[in-house]
């Protein structure tokens, strides 16, 4: 059993007020692998009392950029030493296959090193108007950032959020996932060992209705940067009016994989399926409705159906394709909308059922075909192994059934046709359109949705405007 006692606030490792433990569930046994202090209101008051500390008297927003930048480098450097143990315990806290998990943690640190690059960066401009007038603008750091992160991908929402604020001279309380907290705490083990001073990053987990409902009305924090469902993006909005915080929102999705007869039909079809059933389902980015042109779909099927039945579904330790579901709650959510699906008509192709294990939350890789794109297991965010197979016979039909859901996260189209490409790029309502590829997200690309998935970008220049805000100064020449 892991142990970790302590919260990580103001540089220190300090007991919970409550002294009540979270137990982590590893989601392969069912059984709780780890312990974890769970913070509540009283210590999300004493971190953003250190984060405020830290922003308004420590050395950090002082700091020149480039020593920011190297602490940020030597967190990348640890970060990159660490991978292959923090990807381990990301298996262990969500269920991903480890050789997966292992894999993502070794490119954590180009965030870290992206956005050491860009703290010497931010710049202001000057603005010419009137001769005996000097104005100029400076982009200054929010001040506290919270970071509320999900369940399903710890390690990169952690490692994005924090590079990002961080870069920009932000101090920063972290409330990981209740469910997934364990890492969060490895991370605070190398911020510690690297020497950023106290209270820049301070790390307290606990329950989004105690803990995560003070950091976001709390009103000492400026911005609250989260990941999540939009549902409580919603109840953040509300505890936020306190003090009018910034807000930075990256929620669901329902994306859709168009494929036209003239795509690169394998490329198309292995697209479909990785980013169909990729890490049991949940991701925001995946693409969950794959739209597919008449000429193609029952060929499509035919071999959707069968692949969806070759995934090697098992325990995350082992050689598998995707591992269990991350949490109870998730999993029957997953199987209730599987419930939905067969209720609505759709036709159940594939799975639909749990594989025999005593213990885990399981769910076999599920295919819906026939489905009408009012369905709501087209319509909603099911986040487990389940696709929605819909045919289109026309490009604006394609367009229509696209765009017609709440969410607007990403879409992919597959096309050798350039000039459709460019047309779908534009009329397609989403924060990312891939053509030809799918699922592509690198530090240097803005990310993040238009609709219900989300408010804001993150990654690329576009994220230090997040976290960032722009001063005008006006000088009178004359005086
Ligand atoms: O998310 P929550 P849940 C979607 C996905 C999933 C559904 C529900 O469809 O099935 O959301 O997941 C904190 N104030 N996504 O319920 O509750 C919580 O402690 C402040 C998509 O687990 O949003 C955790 O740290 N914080 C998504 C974080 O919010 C609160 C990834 C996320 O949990 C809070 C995850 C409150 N009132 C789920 N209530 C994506 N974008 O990929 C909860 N939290």
């Amino acid at each position: 059993m892991k142990e970790i006692n302590k919260l990580f606030i103001g540089g220190e490792w300090v007991e919970s007020a409550s002294g009540r433990m979270i137990e982590v569930v590893d989601p392969a046994t069912e059984e709780v692998w780890a312990r974890v202090p769970e913070g509540n209101g009283e210590d999300i008051d004493r971190a953003v009392k250190a984060a405020r500390q830290a922003f308004d008297k420590g050395p950090w927003r002082r700091m020149s950029t480039y020593e920011r930048a190297e602490l940020m480098r030597e967190m990348a450097s640890l970060l990159k030493s660490n991978a292959e143990f923090l990807g381990e315990i990301e298996s262990r806290e969500t269920g991903k296959p480890v050789h997966r998990t292992k894999q993502d943690a070794t490119g954590l640190h180009q965030w870290w090193h992206y956005y050491a690059g860009m703290a010497d960066k931010i710049q202001g401009e000057t603005i010419p108007f009137e001769d005996d007038k000097h104005i100029f603008t400076v982009r200054e750091p929010l001040g506290v950032v919270g970071a509320i992160t999900a369940w399903n991908a710890p390690l990169q929402l952690i490692t994005m959020k924090l590079s990002m604020a961080l870069a920009a001279g932000n101090t920063v309380v972290l409330k990981p996932a209740e469910t997934t907290p364990v890492n969060a705490f490895e991370i605070a083990k190398l911020v510690e060992k690297v020497g950023f001073p106290p209270g820049v990053i301070n790390v307290v987990p606990g329950y989004g209705e105690s803990a995560g409902q003070r950091l976001t009305s709390h009103p000492d924090v400026d911005k609250i940067s989260f990941t999540g469902d939009s549902a409580t993006a919603r109840k953040i909005m509300r505890a936020a009016t306190g003090n009018l915080k910034k807000l930075n929102f990256e929620l669901g999705g329902k994306s859709p994989q168009i494929i036209f007869p003239d795509a690169n039909f394998d490329s198309a079809f292995e697209s479909a399926v990785s980013h169909g059933f990729d890490y049991t389902g949940q991701a925001c980015t995946l693409g969950s409705r794959v739209l597919v042109h008449e000429d193609l779909y029952d060929k499509f099927l035919e071999r959707f159906k069968e692949r969806a039945e070759q995934i090697k579904v098992g325990n995350p330790l082992e050689k598998v394709d995707i591992g269990p579901q991350a949490n109870k709650q998730q999993l029957e959510k997953t199987l209730n909308y599987i419930k939905i699906g067969q209720k609505e008509g759709a036709r159940l192709v594939a799975g639909g059922n749990r594989p025999s294990v005593d213990k885990g939350y399981y769910v076999n890789p599920t295919v819906f075909a026939d489905v009408n794109p009012e369905m709501r297991i087209a319509q909603e965010e099911i986040f487990g192994p389940v696709v929605t197979v819909i045919p289109f016979s026309t490009e604006q039909e394609a367009i229509d059934i696209a765009n017609n859901v709440s969410y607007g996260l990403s879409a992919g189209v597959w096309t050798k046709n350039l000039a459709r490409g460019h047309r779908m790029a534009k009329e397609l309502r989403a924060g990312t359109v891939w053509l030809n590829t799918f699922r592509y997200v690198r530090w240097v690309a803005p990310y993040g949705g238009y609709k219900a998935s989300g408010w804001g970008r993150e990654n690329g220049t576009e994220a230090m405007k997040e976290f960032t805000q722009v001063k005008t100064v006006m000088v009178d020449l004359n005086e």
